[in-house]
């Protein structure tokens, strides 16, 4: 590269200064240079803009830094591979953690604007599904402030998430337009665009004395570009980037075709390569299978893969030291498919020997597996991996026989465990393991938490884990508390500073001092008074947006995650329904006040979740208007959950629920945030439920059911569902409230499909359950009505949880996974 001559003053920029007056001088820069506009028409949304502008010229000059620094010192670099990144708003984030909120905040309204209106127009980025996407969020964030040289790698859909309305009770999706205003943040790379082949045919060349070589010949190829996103750490400590790949057409318009007239023809290979980018499968812990959804796949593992070998290439490293310089963390299987593209790139385009390139690929890699759930498991039909993907088929077989012959010679495997080892299931149709795949081409594969990692070595991969049983290792997830606590519970930040002085915020394990206050009367008066202001702000909410009245001194239980059967948001409606009962045949008894608020999208193909959304709205609507009820007991679900509405919801959570069937949720971090905002949790002994008890201590917080043992031989035994109903009259009546037809009376039978399930196999223990769960719900009750014991709890939770910060998981991954 030739060094550009001239004025080496005028090729660095000045330093940038951030007091009011230069900010607020900087914003009208933006907003007159950059957008166009003058000040006295400028809309909210340009201010906006112009604000996002003004921040990202501070991150830009931290960022130079950090990549001029990764480049000089040649060290370990990290990437993360994942489908999904669930970022949310990005300003309030990259603000805090510049230490510049009040100078923004000030240079704001020196111009007349408000930054919290502002904030509130920021679209939130929903490019992900649920935790595991918030996962890969929360990393970033961490690798950041950790001081990890950090790559995330994904893809830029145009359309994230589903938005989630309501028409009469049930699930409407419309598409999400999150790009519609453009996005400030982020950079368009053209210089960083790949060729990304499908289908074809693979030649092979060499004659009898030269080795063989394969060339594949794509029959479609389209362009993929990346767009960068800064991620600033905890302090500007690092910025690190979070590239995200977008299709595009080799040719924009065939120009020939639309000569001819043929104007929708000439558009065609333009429409079809952009549709590989455009929309976030909306399927949670379930794989969509869909052939779409491995081009995507494909298309984003290759292009970050040709992306990893230029940059480790052009710093003069040699191939063979791509495990010394190069970390790639696989979220889940998703990006598994890197595994045999990276052999592709060392064996066709680089031409090195299989031996070789196998033995850098898989200490390359590493693998986080996140659900155990049999259907989630993710596996293609040979013939579509073989149509789409010809070449990568034939490297398949070839690790396959590798690690197989493996195997075989050391005598300890039967049959059986062979043909679970095997990359290819060969029962039924034939498909490729992309799980199996992704364990054999990794050095590293771990679960995210105690539970979760000990049940992957019983049961998925347990015979690889036979096979290789130094791979599987724990890593419980985290949860970044910058985002988590310092700035979705301001007021709760304050008063920890106050109280035990503000090193918590560079280490938040040394929130533990804060246990002194847990029983001083004083404190716990200001603990309650903050929660109360958070209460009322979702109140506020909830009135606004539904129109619904809710009273903040109720205990406000909450209960927010994607709808599915195993995290039982069926088990908190019918209990609703059983304390409704109560309520009415015992109206002299002191019952606690209560709201139940839950919130969380459905996958639209999941026929069940959608139900369990309608059900919990008839609920709603059944209670909320009955006034024998006398406002004891309120059920909301409020529309469209996505990360800002859980920015308000957690830090006004006086109860968490995390009531899922033991032994089937992986770890779960949205428990991880209420009871670092000092919720008490109501939880079964699963995921990281189980650590979570460990560190805030068993009188601190509230354990029911039968443990994911219990769960497994009941299910093996063949249990007697309807006998655990017919003993349990409260689950009983609140069951034949529902086939009666209480909360739809429009129709009877509207939820006969989830009372039956209960009767025939209650295969999720909502039955089994029930009466565990209403008493350690009666539990939480008797704590409430005493303020100071409830209190000394709570206060209790936040004081513990610093351990669940996400800085601790990756540094755990440094240490253990990528040596970094
Ligand atoms: O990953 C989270 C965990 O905390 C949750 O317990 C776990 O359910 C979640 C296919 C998934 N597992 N699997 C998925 C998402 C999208 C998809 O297409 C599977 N999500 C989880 C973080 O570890």
């Amino acid at each position: 590269m030739t060094k550009p001559k001239g004025n080496a003053d005028l090729l660095q920029p000045k330093p940038r200064i951030s007091s009011p007056d230069v900010l607020a001088a900087e914003i009208i820069e933006h907003l007159t240079y950059g957008i166009g506009k003058d000040a006295k028409v400028a809309t909210p949304h340009d201010w906006l803009t112009a604000t996002i502008l003004a921040i990202r010229g501070r991150i830009i000059d931290k960022w130079m830094d950090s990549t001029r620094e990764a480049y000089r010192t040649n060290g370990k670099r990290v990437y993360y591979l994942s489908l999904e990144f669930l970022i949310g708003r990005l300003m309030r984030d990259a603000v805090s953690n510049l230490g510049l909120m009040d100078e923004v905040r000030q240079a704001l309204v020196s111009l007349g604007v408000n930054l919290d209106v502002i904030a509130e127009l920021e679209p939130d980025a929903a490019l992900g599904n649920g935790g595991l996407g918030r996962l890969a969020a929360c990393f970033m964030e961490s690798m950041a402030t950790v001081g990890i040289p950090a790559y995330g790698y994904g893809i830029r859909y145009v359309h994230g998430l589903f938005r989630q309305q309501m028409a009469d009770g049930w699930q409407v999706e419309l598409p999400e337009t999150w790009l519609a205003h453009g996005n400030p943040w982020e950079f368009e790379r053209r210089e960083s665009s790949y060729e990304i082949g499908f289908g074809g045919a693979v030649d092979t060349n060499g004659g009898p004395d030269e080795p063989r070589r394969y060339v594949w010949k794509p029959a479609e190829r389209v362009i993929a570009t990346g767009y960068d996103t800064p991620v600033v750490g905890w302090r500007g400590a690092r910025v690190n980037t979070l590239r995200l790949w977008s299709a595009q057409p080799i040719d924009p318009i065939l120009l020939d075709a639309f000569n001819a007239g043929d104007h929708i023809g000439a558009l065609r290979e333009s429409n079809k390569a952009e549709t590989l980018t455009r929309v976030l499968y909306p399927a949670d812990a379930t794989p969509a299978g869909q052939e779409l959804r491995l081009r995507q796949e494909y298309f984003f593992c290759s292009a970050s893969l040709q992306d990893i070998l230029r940059r480790h290439l052009q710093q003069g490293n040699a191939l063979a030291s791509l495990p010394d310089k190069v970390a790639i963390q696989l979220n889940d299987t998703h990006p598994a498919v890197s595994v045999v593209e990276l052999m592709r790139l060392l064996c066709d385009m680089h031409g090195l020997d299989f031996d070789q390139a196998w033995d850098i690929t898989w200490r390359t890699f590493s693998y986080t597996n996140h659900t155990l759930l049999p259907e989630a498991l993710e596996s293609w039909p040979v013939p579509l991996f073989e149509r789409l993907l010809p070449r990568h088929m034939q490297l398949v077989y070839e690790i396959n026989a590798k690690v197989l012959l493996d195997a075989r010679r050391s005598r300890h495997f039967s049959d059986q465990e062979i043909a679970h080892i095997s990359l290819i299931e060969e029962s039924g149709s034939r498909r490729v393991r992309m799980g199996n795949l992704a364990f054999m081409g990794s050095h590293s594969v771990n679960g995210v938490s105690a539970l979760h990692t000990d049940l992957m070595k019983q049961t998925v991969f347990a015979d690889l884990h036979k096979l290789y049983p130094d791979r599987i290792n724990n890593k419980t997830n985290g949860i970044t508390p910058r985002r988590w606590l310092m700035q979705c519970n301001p007021g709760l930040t304050d008063l920890v500073t106050e109280a035990i002085g503000p090193d918590f915020k560079d280490d938040v394990e040394k929130l533990r001092p804060l246990d002194n206050f847990a029983d001083d009367p004083a404190f716990q008066e200001k603990f309650a008074a903050i929660k109360r202001a958070n209460k009322e702000r979702l109140s506020n909410l909830v009135l606004s947006r539904m129109g619904v009245r809710i009273d903040p001194s109720a205990l406000f239980d909450i209960q927010i995650k994607r709808i599915h059967e195993y995290k039982r948001q069926l088990l908190n409606i019918i209990e609703a329904i059983s304390l409704y009962d109560q309520i009415r045949s015992h109206p002299e008894r002191d019952w606690v006040p209560r709201v139940k608020l839950l919130a969380g999208k459905a996958a639209p193909s999941y026929h069940n979740a959608k139900l369990i959304i309608k059900l919990a709205n008839d609920v709603a609507r059944v209670i909320n208007n009955d006034p024998s009820v006398r406002g004891l007991l309120k059920v909301v679900f409020i529309p469209n959950y996505n990360v800002s509405l859980a920015e308000i919801m957690v830090p006004a959570a006086d109860l968490s629920e995390q009531i899922s069937t033991a032994g089937m949720e992986a770890s779960g971090t949205g428990n991880m945030k209420f009871a670092l905002n000092g919720a008490l949790t109501i939880g079964t002994l699963d995921g990281a439920n189980v650590e979570m008890l460990e560190h805030v201590g068993e009188e601190n917080i509230v354990i029911f059911g039968m443990t994911a043992e219990e769960v497994a031989a009941a299910r093996s035994d063949g249990h007697n569902p309807r006998a655990i109903i017919e003993s349990s009259p409260e689950l009983a009546q609140a069951l034949s409230a529902i086939s009666a037809g209480v909360f739809s009376p429009d129709d009877r039978d509207r939820f006969s499909g989830l009372v039956d399930g209960l009767f025939q196999h209650d295969w999720f223990m909502v039955a089994a359950d029930f009466d565990a769960y209403a008493k350690a719900q009666r539990q939480v009750d008797s704590i409430w009505t005493d303020a100071s014991s409830w209190y000394s709890k709570t206060i209790r939770n936040t004081a513990r949880m610093g351990w669940f910060s996400s800085d601790r998981t990756i540094r755990q991954y440094t240490a253990d996974i990528w040596r970094a």
